[in-house]
């Protein structure tokens, strides 16, 4: 059987395929299975140093899938907080940096989870679709939280009380993603950026999760404690003196990602 989530290796970052592109990769018990390992797998493995998530065929994700789930609502509420909460969670609390790479629509959590990532390209024919309230539900998978902090209030409420698409260009001007880029460009230019991170000093990047994962709690003096607590971190790494001995040397650094 055709496996819903496909892991490539790529030395030192891996591509994570949602697969089930007959359906828009839409989200059932087994996929989010697959791919809870896939990104657990992921953050154990150390020569891992970023992560580049897409969509096979023409769809990202069309979010749940609503075959899949039937009519009993009696599980929809659990399927949240088994499934696609902890997938939220892990893709947040990563250690290093995912990359997501929009190749086409994105609706329902499938627009959610890839507004979790870190840095998201949309080739121009992707769409995201808040598509919650078409079927009578809320924004989920931490759309509520991330979509007025990226795009503000008003475009958020919008966005959920509507339904409406929004283009890969409008999205990008808008901030919701970092940019648009042309079809036949989206595949190398995301290989080419989750190539790049993991070359970088991982560890610190990581922490600039961190910092950036505690900033939408914390006020601004909470925030410049941490972030005092966090470069003392980083600067004790072999990646920082790396940093400064290439940058005083003139030569590009050769980074480990070690903490230690
Ligand atoms: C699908 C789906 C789909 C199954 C396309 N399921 N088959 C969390 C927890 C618990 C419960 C509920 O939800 C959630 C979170 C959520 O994600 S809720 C939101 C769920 N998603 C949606 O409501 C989106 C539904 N899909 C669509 O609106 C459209 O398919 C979009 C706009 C994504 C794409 O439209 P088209 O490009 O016109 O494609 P299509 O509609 O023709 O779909 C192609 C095939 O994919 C088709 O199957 P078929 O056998 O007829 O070729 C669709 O039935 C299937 N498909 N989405 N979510």
């Amino acid at each position: 059987m055709t496996s819903p989530v496909l892991v490539e290796e790529r030395g030192g970052w891996r591509r994570i395929t949602l697969n089930r592109p007959d359906k828009l990769n839409a989200f059932t018990a087994e996929l989010h299975r697959a791919l809870a390992g896939a990104f657990a797998d992921a953050a154990a493995d150390e020569s891992c140093r970023a992560v580049l998530l897409t969509g096979a065929g023409r769809a990202f994700c069309a979010g749940q899938d609503l075959e899949a789930i039937g009519d009993d609502p009696s599980g929809v509420g659990d399927l949240l907080d088994e499934l696609y909460n902890p997938l939220v969670r892990s893709i947040r609390a990563l250690p290093k940096p995912v990359v997501c790479a929009v190749n086409g629509v994105a609706a329902g959590a499938g627009a959610n989870v890839a507004l979790a990532c870190d840095i998201v390209l949309a080739s121009r024919k992707a769409k995201f679709i808040q598509a919650f309230c078409k079927i009578g539900l809320v924004p989920d998978s931490g759309g509520t939280w991330i979509l007025p902090r990226l795009v503000g209030d008003a475009r958020a409420r919008a966005l959920a009380l509507t339904g409406d698409p929004v283009s890969a260009e409008q999205a990008e001007s808008w901030g919701l993603i970092w940019r648009a880029v042309d079809d036949e460009a989206l595949a190398p230019e995301a290989e080419r950026l989750a190539a790049h991170l993991a070359t970088q000093p991982t560890y610190a990047l990581g922490l600039i999760k961190q910092a950036f994962a505690a900033s939408a709690a914390n006020t601004l003096d909470a925030q410049l404690d941490l972030e005092s607590e966090l470069q003392r971190d980083a600067s004790t790494t072999p990646d920082y003196r790396e940093g400064v001995a290439a940058f005083a040397a003139k030569r590009p650094p050769a980074f480990t990602g070690r903490a230690r």
